[in-house]
């Protein structure tokens, strides 16, 4: 409490300082790259609409990425009320882009296709493709995010959430930034559900939102200009510790909540539900419902695949074909791209 007391003080303060400073001729926002330059971005406030003053702001992607995941497609087995594959509670995956109880309600604008993650001096980029609804459109109107693990403990140390993106160019307006100052996220065994569930804060300090914080330019969002089916969320490198670390993508609804990780802490397996039917003591999904997320993939270093949470690793020597170029893998197997190439993989457990 005493901590978000701090946060709204310090969010208050900047709010007078933005005002006194006399930066109040809102500027539409640029997307090309103005390094060193300052933009001035209009923040919605509640009160008055104080602008942000802007000094980098992402520019394109790098044409490389540094990773690639595939993810399961639950529109496969929608109408059967089930996940197709991917969710094991015990190890914080999870496959549920359903509703709770019923789960007659399936929402494709939180259910991951794939995941990749790109790096340039300036930023790391996390992009997260989602499903195309029924009538063939995309709609981000859920919460999408990712999780960096810097110390490679399995307990994440940075989550960035971007709410409801909806325009194509890089804006931080609903996108936040929090920290998990007393590193209890993860629990007592990090990465698998802990034996009893505990009281953990999660992800209890803000350290930014839309533009406010002590870097105004931290955290943006936009949807790919040339892919309304992929939203990319960019975090600037001097937020991360080091340039070795695990990075995880998150979409859902109202439980992609920073005070709810790990989700498998807080809840029993039983609470949470399972959204496969092989799990027939556990399903369907009760608790921990509408919620989507990816293996980590790793940035800075080749991967053994012992790490926490990581995409599986093709095993030496590789026995995983990879599949024709601009083809896709046979489900159930799942795309996976690290810097020794793309292979089709069996999805772990
Ligand atoms: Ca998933
Ligand atoms: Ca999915
Ligand atoms: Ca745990
Ligand atoms: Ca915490």
């Amino acid at each position: 409490m005493r901590k978000n007391f701090n946060v709204l003080c310090i969010v208050f303060m900047l709010l007078i300082s933005a005002c006194n400073a006399g930066v109040g001729q809102p500027v539409v926002e640029e997307t090309s790259a103005v390094v060193n330059v300052p933009i001035v971005e209009q923040v919605q406030a509640a009160t008055n609409t104080p602008a942000v003053q802007h000094a980098m702001i992402p520019a394109e992607l790098p044409e490389l990425q540094s990773g690639l995941a595939g993810d399961q497609d639950s529109s496969s087995t929608a109408d059967e009320n089930r996940a197709p594959a991917g969710d094991r509670f015990t190890f914080g995956r999870y496959e549920r882009p359903f509703n709770a109880s019923e789960m007659d309600v399936y929402y494709p604008g939180i259910d991951i296709q794939a995941a990749s993650v790109f790096e340039d001096d300036n930023w790391v980029y996390g992009t997260i493709a989602i499903k195309e609804d029924a009538a063939s459109e995309c709609s981000f109107n859920g919460r999408y995010g990712f999780e960096v693990d810097w110390n490679i403990d399995g307990g994440g140390d940075l989550l960035v959430l971007a709410l409801t993106p909806s325009s194509t160019e890089w804006t931080t307006a609903n996108v936040e930034v929090w920290f998990d100052e007393n590193d209890d996220v993860g629990g007592a065994l990090k990465n698998t559900s802990d034996e009893a569930t505990s009281q953990d804060d999660g992800y209890e300090s803000q350290i930014f939102g839309g533009g406010i914080g002590e870097d105004p330019d931290m955290a943006w969002v936009r949807i790919s200009p040339t892919d309304s089916c992929t939203v990319q969320i960019a975090l600037k490198q001097a937020a991360l510790e080091g340039n070795m670390y695990l990075i995880g993508m998150w979409a859902g609804n109202d439980q992609l909540d920073p005070a709810l990780f790990d989700h498998n802490d807080g809840v029993t397996h039983e609470q949470a539900g399972s959204p496969l039917k092989e799990f027939e003591f556990f399903y369907p999904l009760k608790e921990i419902n509408e919620l989507d997320n990816v293996c980590r993939m790793a940035v800075g270093f080749q991967p053994n695949g012992s790490e926490p949470g990581v995409c599986p690793v093709p095993s030496a020597p590789i026995q995983d074909t990879p599949p024709p170029p601009g083809q896709s893998c046979p489900p159930p197997s799942i795309l996976y791209c690290s810097p020794n190439g793309c292979y089709c993989l069996s999805p772990q457990g």
